[in-house]
């Protein structure tokens, strides 16, 4: 990170801020949040502007770097960033337009440097917006114009050297994309055509060598595509065929091993398949019965222990099942007392960088941070 500023320098120490010396921030990777000409505080210090384009385009990631994630909102020509720091900061940072459908809108990081960009397919062009710590700089990547739908499209790092690639099957076939240098090799991989539902297929890396994988569950069967780097082996895994519902089943590596599993929740139980690397191991973790609804429930690592958990917002309840040991849930009720906004708006991830999910939810220009102390929810409005 660069630590070019004029203005003072505010560095978080625990929960405060101190004023510093430029470049004595270094060990917070997101110093350049703090500068500013203008006294910062954690108190309410709301966006005096801020813009949003369609909600079904907004995405989370590291958009400039450092360790707290942030939000976009692409709009035509500008992408409205709100970069994560006590406060928000808001800037309508310019792109070229050009856009396919938020379906086929990806964020990952196609260039190699480390920050998160967006990738947007329309027919043959792919749509890049690549992010420095200052902006984005617009690309056209082009690909044959073969897609599958957009459930079954996925951008992940399949070939295993940290840029993130698309792959869209189609039946029997994958359209596989690999970003190589600021542009796709494509090629189609021939695969068995087993596919379970749209909703219950992932990509995440089952295997454990750091390549993504698609699977794909339909019953007692896991339809594995599993990554060789240029290219997929077919493979079926077998479970105990017990399901939630689909919008409460999510992929990712509970148990701490590397390889993603699949969780599947349901009342007092979370159905869990567990990668062995080779298979899944069918366990059932039991939980409280208490859910809010699936568009309020996340994924997220909110004890800050490495482990993924669950929290599931009702109103100003959220329930927590919070991983232990990665062999179990045990649960708990985090409380809050502040409005929601749309589910969409509504984001769970890492915004101050201190290892802890927290909860970020905006109402137009306002921004409320519900920060994880790893034992429950501090709020803080912008
Ligand atoms: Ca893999
Ligand atoms: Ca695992
Ligand atoms: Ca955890
Ligand atoms: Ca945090």
């Amino acid at each position: 990170m660069t630590t070019m500023f004029t203005g003072n320098y505010y560095c978080r120490i625990g929960m405060g801020l101190v004023t510093a010396l430029a470049g004595a921030c270094a060990a917070d990777g997101d110093a350049d949040l703090e500068a500013s000409g203008e006294p910062t505080s954690e108190q309410s210090q709301p966006l005096a502007t801020c813009g949003w384009g369609d909600t079904a385009y907004v995405r989370t990631g590291f958009f400039n770097g450092g360790n707290r994630l942030d939000v976009v909102s692409p709009d035509g020509n500008k992408v409205h960033t709100y970069l994560a720091g006590a406060p928000f900061k808001y800037a309508a940072r310019a792109v070229t337009e050009g856009w396919g459908a938020s379906g086929y809108t990806w964020t990952g990081d196609f260039d190699g440097n480390g920050l998160t960009d967006l990738a947007s397919a329309s027919g043959g062009n792919v749509r890049m917006k690549l992010a420095s710590d200052t902006g984005f700089s617009s690309e056209t990547w082009t690909v044959p114009n073969d897609w599958g739908p957009t459930a079954l499209t996925f951008a992940a790092d399949f070939s295993g050297d940290g840029k993130t690639d698309i792959a869209s099957a189609e039946g029997g076939t994958i359209h596989h994309h690999i970003t190589g240098s600021y542009a796709f090799t494509s090629s189609n991989i021939p695969i068995t055509d087993a596919w379970g539902s749209s909703a219950l297929t992932f990509a995440a890396d089952f295997t454990g060598d750091g390549k993504a994988d698609i699977a794909s569950a339909s019953g007692g069967n896991v339809y594995m595509k599993i990554s060789t780097g240029p290219s997929f082996s077919s493979d079926t895994w077998t479970i105990a065929n017990q399901w939630g519902s689909s919008s409460y089943t999510y992929a990712a590596d509970f148990t701490g091993d590397g390889k993603a599993d699949i969780a599947s929740a349901s009342g007092a139980n979370v159905y869990m398949k567990v990668s062995t690397g080779t298979g899944f191991s069918s366990q059932t973790w039991p939980v409280t019965s208490a859910w809010g609804s699936a568009g309020y429930t996340f994924v997220a690592d909110f004890n800050g222990d490495g482990l993924p958990d669950l929290a599931s917002v009702d109103g100003d309840n959220i329930y927590m099942k919070l991983s232990v040991d990665g062999s179990s849930f045990t649960s708990a009720t985090w409380h809050v007392n502040s409005p929601w906004g749309p589910s969409a708006l509504t984001h769970a991830g890492d915004f101050t960088g201190d290892g802890k999910a927290d909860l970020v939810t905006f109402s137009g220009c306002q921004v409320t941070l519900h920060r994880s102390t790893g034992a429950g929810f501090e709020t803080v409005i912008y």
